[in-house]
């Protein structure tokens, strides 16, 4: 099934809606925190992590209502990691999502704060999810903060800073990948999917999607960097190679990753087959993600 034309720009309205109303405006003090939150929070990002939440919550007979503060969760965490990544002692990078990167507009110290705050935040966010009869709200944000933290997304990260222009093993590169985004990703569907109150079994079945399709989008980031342009990408195009940094195409070639982007898709897909008919838009969006060009 394709996704209806209007599906990702439909689900990624509703999530910039709550996330509005989740955040507090630009005119509360401290104001400029409030802005440079709301800055690179509403800078056009793709919303691909809501929106599979949304879609895991659906896939398990739940509700998008329910399952939004998970998926506004997720999305300032994904946004606190890409503005402190982006800042000069790490990536160092001046785009991100076709705009002047935080520290570029509001300076290095404002950048680390609203990385802070919307970390902070998503936090707030998530505890006014709905506890279910299978999880508490405590679990959700335990799920969360796991995902995030020091064993998964920031080990994602410490491990690439300290892989930079080193050698590195083709297992240790898919441990970077595995913890830097497809955690993340992970979490993002599993939360979506125990805000529906999702059975032991059911959740199991979008870990193993999670999981495949999370590393099939890192390396289709890994090509996409060396196959598009700065305009199309809406950051710097070449980056990888320039930082010397370990990615798939680097270490197994262009052709290998693509095949194996689209082994671990189909892997994903596979994945769903006890979800029927309700698994349709989730195998749409592995789809679209396999496709995507940015
Ligand atoms: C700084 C704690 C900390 C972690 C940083 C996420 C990350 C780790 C670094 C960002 C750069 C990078 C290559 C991240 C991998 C995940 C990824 C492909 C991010 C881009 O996600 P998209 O394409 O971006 O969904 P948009 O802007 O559309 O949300």
């Amino acid at each position: 099934m394709a996704l209806p034309p209007t599906y990702l720009a439909d689900r990624a309205k509703c999530v910039d809606k709550a996330l509005d109303q989740f955040l507090p405006r630009a005119t509360v003090k401290p104001v400029t925190i409030h802005k440079a939150m709301r800055y690179s929070l509403f800078a056009g990002g793709k919303r691909l992590r809501p929106i599979l939440a949304l879609a895991a919550a659906e896939a398990c007979g739940g509700s998008i209502e329910k399952a939004l503060p998970a998926a506004c969760a997720v999305e300032c965490i994904h946004t606190y990691s890409l503005v402190h990544d982006d800042l000069p002692c790490m990536d160092d990078d001046d785009l991100r999502r076709g705009r002047p990167t935080s520290h570029k507009v509001f300076g290095d110290g404002i950048a680390v704060l609203a990385g802070d705050a919307l970390l902070t935040i998503a936090f707030e966010i998530l505890a006014q999810a709905e506890a279910t009869p299978r999880y508490k709200t405590a679990a959700l944000i335990r799920e969360l903060a796991d995902a995030s933290g020091s064993r998964w997304l920031i080990a994602g990260q410490v491990l690439d800073l300290e892989s930079e222009g080193k050698p590195i093993t083709r297992e240790q590169l898919k441990f970077i990948h595995r913890a830097k985004t497809a955690a993340l990703l992970t979490s993002s569907i599993r939360l979506g999917a125990m805000s529906a109150n999702a059975t032991e079994a059911r959740l199991k079945n979008l870990t193993d999607f999670g999981q495949a399709l999370g590393l099939a989008f890192q390396i289709i980031d890994d090509i996409l960097d060396v196959t598009q342009t700065t305009e199309k990408l809406g950051k710097t195009a070449g980056k990888d190679v320039q930082a010397v940094k370990a990615t798939y195409p680097a270490i197994f070639g262009l052709e290998p990753s693509r095949k194996e982007a689209h082994r671990l898709t189909n892997a994903a897909m596979a994945a769903l087959a006890p979800f029927g008919e309700k698994g349709a838009a989730l195998h749409s969006l592995a789809d679209h993600l396999l496709a995507r060009e940015y």
